[in-house]
């Protein structure tokens, strides 16, 4: 338990003096009595480990020395018949290291005893738990008295921000997880490339894809695969995986496997049929040249923002090269015609969640990378295949601003604002080259952030062209 161990030392550092309190995952029920796999949630596995449901936490710190004392299932022979094993109490202090384990029963009677004295208490306002449980409590928990001598100094604080901090920065544990996870992502890629022949249908490569993380240990999915043959690639989350694979066309897999509940995240794009056609290697080698960019500006100091703007630079390049575009690059740009074919970020950061806890700007300021950050490089090109002319309006238009307007006016208004802005520009009208039309290509690998510059967990995956048809023949 090594893991959660270092993250409460820091926790503990951070808050110095203080209670935390933060709540498993429930059982969802998908109806009746059958219920969606339980996954834990993730703030709280990075605080405890702990795999069961039901289950509360409270960390109480003094002079940066933390105590756990956790509240979870009671042993029962009858419901562990029907559900599996529980730890119990036992388990909690022997293998999780809890200073004390109570029932989860005894949550609402035992809590304000653990707290009494403690000025600073955080919680997960986020978690359904909070409104069950902890508000009422803490009334009783840290309570005030309008008559007696004196009233409670305690503070309530949000725990989120500083679990999101903490886990911006992976320990080498987590990264030695992750690299597990990215190992088992790669294998299945190269046989999705493998087994992929026209006249398959999409979820027979995601079954055969899928196959290779369970076997080689994978507990789960980090996120549901995509598998989108042909024009499905233009559609961004497309996870249906119900069509045939035609022989022309690209096979765009987004998908990965979670490791010790650690997600890789990997996007490859190939040809069905083994051979890129002249088109689909023109957009490829375009994505390619700007994702390895991307890949490289993971460097200590630098920041997402700064390689998402290199990105939308390289990429509007890439644009007019393509002629894709009506204008120049410096147009492309500024007015935004890109947005057209690359609607997404750049990246997000990786870990116990696929799209990993973490701000992207710290005291208003791009966050600049440091040694054991996670972040993927994702960027892509689609042209989507019922827009073969496109009226790309003449309109300079600043996504800061946009943003910032956006904060000012409250989405509703400054989106309908954007909307008669644009219908009021003139436009260009523009004819997209009709070979590329339905090309959709993605590439996505997970990169660490180290004082020795960029990792790539998930380099082997074949990435350029030579590589994926021989991986494919
Ligand atoms: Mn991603």
């Amino acid at each position: 338990m090594g893991n959660s161990k270092i993250a409460r030392e820091n926790l503990a550092k951070e808050i110095k003096n203080g209670a935390v309190i933060i709540h498993s995952g429930d059982i969802v029920y998908r109806n009746n009595d059958t219920w969606y796999p339980f996954r834990q949630d993730s703030n709280f596995y990075y605080l405890t480990e702990w795999p069961e449901p039901e289950a509360h936490a409270v960390i109480l710190i003094k002079d940066s020395k933390y105590e756990l004392h956790m509240f979870v299932q009671d042993r029962n022979e009858e419901m562990e018949t029907w559900e599996g094993k529980r730890l119990g109490q036992s388990g909690a202090v022997e293998q999780f290291e809890a200073e004390k384990a109570y029932s989860y029963q005894d949550y609402r009677k035992i809590l304000p005893n653990l707290l009494s004295g403690y000025q600073n208490v955080y919680c997960d306002y986020s978690s359904p738990n909070f409104e069950k449980y902890d508000k009422s409590l803490l009334t009783n928990a840290v309570p005030y008295d309008q008559r007696g001598a004196d009233f409670s100094n305690a503070t309530l604080y949000s725990i989120q921000p500083l679990i999101s901090e903490l886990r911006l920065i992976k320990s080498d544990g987590e990264i030695q997880l992750l690299k597990e996870a990215c190992d088992i992502t790669v294998a299945g890629h190269i046989h999705a490339m493998k087994i992929t022949n026209p006249g398959s249908y999409e979820y027979q490569v995601a079954a055969e894809m899928e196959k290779v993380f369970y076997e080689m240990g994978a507990e789960r999915l980090g996120y549901p695969s995509i598998v989108a043959g042909g024009h499905n690639a233009c559609i961004l989350h497309y996870s249906t995986n119900r069509d045939l694979l035609d022989k022309g066309s690209l096979l765009l897999i987004d998908a990965a496997a979670e490791f010790g509940m650690y997600s890789s995240d990997v996007t490859r794009t190939f040809p069905v049929s083994g051979k890129f056609t002249s088109p689909q290697k023109a957009v490829y080698e375009e994505v390619l040249k700007v994702q390895k960019e991307g890949i490289e500006g993971v460097e200590i100091g630098n920041s997402m923002k700064n390689i998402h703007e290199q990105t939308i630079k390289s990429l509007s390049e890439s644009l007019v090269n393509l002629g894709l575009v009506p204008l120049g690059v410096d147009e492309t740009i500024s007015m935004m015609h890109f947005f057209e074919f690359f609607m997404h970020g750049t990246g997000h950061w990786l870990g116990l969640d696929v799209h990993d806890a973490g701000s992207n700007e710290k005291n208003g300021k791009p966050r600049a990378f440091e040694h054991g950050m996670v972040t993927t490089i994702e960027p892509g090109i689609y042209v989507r295949p019922t827009k073969s002319t496109i009226e790309f309006p003449l309109l300079e238009r600043d996504p800061v601003q946009i943003r910032e307007r956006r904060k000012l006016m409250g989405m509703e208004k400054a989106t309908k604002l954007e909307k008669e802005e644009i219908m009021n520009a003139k436009t260009v009208k523009h004819e997209i080259p009709t070979e590329l039309l339905g090309i959709g290509v993605r590439i996505e690998d997970d990169i660490v952030c180290t004082d020795k510059g960029p990792v790539n967990l998930t380099e082997k995956a074949p990435k350029t062209i030579e590589e994926i048809e021989a991986a494919i023949a």
